[in-house]
């Protein structure tokens, strides 16, 4: 074991020395206030039972050495009784095997010991200080750590800003066909990936331009046979009030006009609010096809059976929060019925980006066959959805753009999709800051090394 005593200005500076001088495995086993600033006593290969074997062999040669002017035997020996019994020194540092007992937060790191005080001394080594402990547990400590976390981010702006300049001089049509495409409300990821595709050809920039909105379409997964034109039992599920009834309307009344009435019905599983089954009555009713409400797995089996006969059957579920506890439910009850039943999920493109994710993420619990799209007359970035369909390969069966039953649904194209998200981008006309830039600029640059 090696002890050492340290002199600095205050507590922050003396920490670092202790650090430097033994690393990061020292204990600190006293500290005080002197004058002029701090004193502080650490060890490095802390272990009790040696150091009281030091103790008292240093006790002996001091009695017999100790020179004038040098600290006296009773100044020396009661630093060593504080560096052997830490508990009891001067402002001692608290002894990390004691933190438990007085914290109501389980600590997972910490092994569960007894107490020091109760081991017999023989037991002293087993009482070792764990180090990485006692630092996080250090103020000071925390402080440096956030503020080095607050640098780090800085650093990181300022080095993709830097990037993001250095790529405008180098390669200005890339730079700039990577923000056009970040205008469309594209991911940086999907941008990056376009733009190493078709950015360094050495045509002029509206044939990259256009290369690239080619190469997005060419890539957009897309159902693109009328899948519902073919009958069968389809489900649409979605968070709340995305358009999942309206578009069992229009996709109701669109069999209808082409195949008849009497071909297609409508069952609800929204057992949790009247007004839902009263929306889909009131479709049913306009459009003269029966409609039936299904609120357990059993009444779903007898409502299926009962429309047998028909060749369409469209099911209305309830809207839930991806977030809600009931979709597992609600879930189950589409995958266990007996019946083959499709399923879509409609999504609405006004939602942002992240939220689009995080609702596929949720519905994936449930085989999904493809998804509509909703509300394009609405957003103001059509980016977000194309890039979401990209990530998650989900193909897109129909595009909804309006309220009108049955006139605002249409079969889903990639050219159309992809040209309707520059026209709504150049209509709001989502110009990028730089900051803006730079900050999906530095998530590239993080993917690139990722
Ligand atoms: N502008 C526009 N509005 C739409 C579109 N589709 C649906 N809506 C409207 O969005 C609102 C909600 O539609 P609903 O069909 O009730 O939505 P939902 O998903 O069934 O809602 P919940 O059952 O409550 O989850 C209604 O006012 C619809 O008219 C669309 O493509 N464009
Ligand atoms: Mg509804």
């Amino acid at each position: 074991m090696k002890i050492k005593r340290f002199f600095a200005k205050d507590m922050r500076t003396g920490i670092r020395q202790v650090r430097e001088a033994l690393g990061a495995d020292a204990v600190i086993l006293s500290n005080q206030k002197v004058v002029g600033g701090i004193e502080i006593v650490a060890a490095i290969d802390y272990d009790e039972a040696l150091l009281a074997a030091e103790e008292s062999a240093t006790r002996t040669s001091l009695l017999d050495t100790a020179p004038a002017g040098e600290p006296s035997v009773n100044q020396l020996s009661e630093d060593i009784v504080s560096l052997s019994h830490p508990s009891s020194a001067r402002q001692a540092y608290v002894p990390p095997v004691e933190a438990p007992r007085d914290s109501e937060i389980p600590r997972p790191e910490m092994p569960a010991e007894p107490p020091v005080e109760t081991l017999p001394r023989e037991a002293a080594p087993k009482t070792r200080v764990e180090p990485a402990v006692e630092w996080s547990q250090d103020p000071t400590l925390q402080q440096m750590k956030n503020e080095l976390k607050d640098l780090r981010g800085l650093l990181e702006q300022q080095l993709s800003s830097l990037a993001w300049s250095d790529l405008s001089h180098r390669n200005p049509k890339q730079a700039k066909l990577i923000r056009c495409l970040l205008e469309l409300g594209l991911s940086p990821a999907l941008c990056q990936q376009v733009a190493e595709e078709v950015g360094n050809g050495h045509e002029d920039f509206d044939n990259v331009w256009r290369h690239a909105l080619a190469w997005l379409a060419s890539r957009l997964p897309l159902d693109t046979a009328d899948s519902l034109d073919g009958g069968g039992v389809v489900a649409l599920v979605g968070a709340t009030g995305v358009g999942k009834t309206t578009t069992i309307a229009k996709l109701a009344a669109r069999y209808a006009l082409r195949h008849g009435r009497d071909k297609v019905a409508l069952i609800t599983t929204d057992g949790y609010r009247i007004a839902a089954h009263e929306q889909l009555r009131t479709y049913g009713r306009i459009l003269n096809i029966p409609v039936r409400i299904a609120n357990t797995r059993e009444e779903l089996s007898e409502a299926l059976k009962l429309l047998a006969d028909k060749e369409l059957i469209l099911i209305d579920t309830a809207g839930m929060s991806q977030r809600d506890v009931r979709l597992s439910e609600q879930f189950s009850m589409i995958s266990d019925s007996a019946a083959a039943i499709r399923t879509y999920l409609v999504l609405s493109t006004t939602t942002h980006r992240a939220g689009l994710r995080e609702v596929v993420n949720a519905f994936k619990e449930v085989k999904l066959d493809g998804c509509i799209l909703t509300k394009l007359d609405e957003t103001t970035s059509l980016g977000g959805a194309i890039a979401t369909l990209m990530e998650n390969k989900l193909p897109v069966a129909y595009m909804s753009d309006g309220q009108r039953v049955p006139e605002d649904i249409h079969i889903a194209r990639a050219h159309t999709l992809v040209n309707r998200a520059v026209l709504v981008a150049q209509q709001t006309s989502q110009a990028l800051e730089q900051e803006s830039l730079n900050l999906a600029f530095s998530g590239m640059v993080a993917n690139a090394h990722g």
